[in-house]
């Protein structure tokens, strides 16, 4: 207490004793049963302070779709799915519950998504991120916390890095709010670190980036005009038309239908059944995006494919010839991933948030795949080719060159970790957001 009479500032506790007794005064039953659950809306708390968060998200557990393995597996679909045809994995994960009522967040238990949503922050600018833990459904044994860790900051504050056997974590019904102050731009990824073997695998991991001080400039570069870049490159060899995010991530289906039964996974068994693309497998990763949300504060599946409601991120990478596209790559499955552009270069100008260039040295380097190891980030441009003049796009894969990795019963590519991009021939109109 004297401490904040020095610093003219309430502390979070001191707030939430002055909170409790403007409750009481105020009389209301609705009011003073929440008081008596221990539980005030983080919201309202952060609206007195005058410090409402960027993003809310919410940690929970929840189900999700994958394809049909070819042999037969007791673990996939698991057989305690509220509906099978629907949802065949158990899974941990965020979601993003930003604007909603309390009664809509509160709905979102058992209704995560993977993988987690993709966001993005300004150099300099201060970023406010509360995470909620909403508690495990499935798992009412389990009291896991949850944080949210960046993977990649070059920054040494335990408090807020989200590590929690150095600092602290979220137990479940409470929040906490991180808050950064990104230096340095370029693509990250962010997971829970509670548990993170357990949790990672589980589904809690997702792409988050920072856009370089330099945006909203221009810069003339290869006779294009650009005022959104990579990095703060002083001459706009970073600018880009378009911007899409690929979080690879894996899926070992024996582990989550341990957690599901009470069971505990041998780690040292690991062997991914699948692996991803924003929580996808092909040809699911080139399906759109969901659509928001519903009165509930549910996700809405995307069009005409109900199965895809808590994976709505896609991978489908549209573009106009002559454009230029950024791809954000990050890894945080437990294997190394090759990832190959097929009939298109790649220039690679960022590497785990660093631009390849130092001083007048460019070591920047065209490829037509990546290799990408756990925890690693890449940023590549490429230069969309003219259009065949075809009906339609023209159509390229990208795709891991470890094609048995990832399987399914079907047809071509069915449960890989692939998708496409489609080249138009200039009648795609300017993109609004990220992976649209
Ligand atoms: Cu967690």
């Amino acid at each position: 207490m004297k401490k904040s009479m020095f610093t003219g500032r309430v502390s979070r506790r001191d707030f939430l004793k002055l909170a409790g007794a403007g409750l009481i005064a105020s009389g209301g039953a609705g009011l003073v049963s929440k008081l008596v659950s221990g539980f005030i809306s983080p919201e309202a708390i952060a609206l007195a302070q005058g410090e409402l968060p960027d993003k809310v998200f919410a940690g929970t557990d929840g189900w999700m779709y994958l394809p049909p393995l070819p042999t037969p597996s007791p673990f996939h679909p698991d057989d305690l799915s509220p509906d099978p045809a629907l949802f065949t994995t158990y899974i941990f994960g965020f979601r993003d519950l930003t604007g909603q009522t309390e009664e809509q967040m509160l709905n979102q238990k058992m209704k995560a998504q993977h993988s987690a949503p993709m966001f993005w922050l300004q150099e300099g600018v201060e970023f406010k991120l509360q995470l909620r833990n909403l508690g495990l459904a499935m798992r009412p044994d389990l009291t896991d916390a949850h944080t949210v860790h960046f993977h990649g900051f070059k920054n040494a504050i335990p408090f807020f890095d989200g590590e929690p056997s150095s600092s602290i974590s979220v137990p479940m019904n409470r929040s906490f709010t991180y808050v950064y102050r990104p230096h340095d731009p370029g693509t990250y990824m962010f997971h829970c670190h509670v548990e993170d073997v357990e949790h990672v695998q589980m589904g809690m991991t997702g792409l988050v980036f920072v856009r370089p001080a330099q945006d909203g400039t221009s810069f003339v570069f290869g006779g294009s005009p650009f005022t959104k870049f990579a990095y703060n490159d002083g001459d706009g060899t970073t600018g880009f038309d378009r911007e899409f995010g690929m979080h690879l991530s894996e899926m070992w289906v024996d582990s989550h239908w341990a957690d599901s039964h009470i069971q505990l996974p041998e780690w040292s068994d690991y062997k991914p059944d699948f692996s991803m693309i924003n929580g996808r497998v092909y040809p699911d990763t080139i399906a759109p995006n969901g659509q928001g949300y519903d009165v509930n504060g549910d996700l809405i599946a995307p069009v005409g494919h109900p199965r895809l409601q808590y994976q709505p991120i896609s991978s489908l990478i549209t573009c106009n010839a002559g454009e230029s596209v950024l791809l954000r790559f990050t890894n945080l499955g437990f294997m190394q991933a090759s990832m190959t552009l097929d009939g298109i270069q790649m220039r690679v100008v960022g590497k785990d948030a660093t631009f390849l260039r130092n001083g007048a040295t460019d070591i920047s380097y065209l490829t037509n795949t990546i290799t990408i190891g756990a925890g690693e980030s890449f940023d590549t441009i490429f230069k969309a080719p003219a259009h065949s003049g075809g009906v339609g796009p023209d159509k390229y894969l990208l795709y891991n060159r470890n094609f048995v990795r990832s399987h399914s019963v079907g047809g071509f590519g069915e449960g890989k970790q692939m998708t496409e991009v489609h080249v138009y021939p200039g009648t795609l109109p300017a993109q609004t957001e990220p992976n649209t």
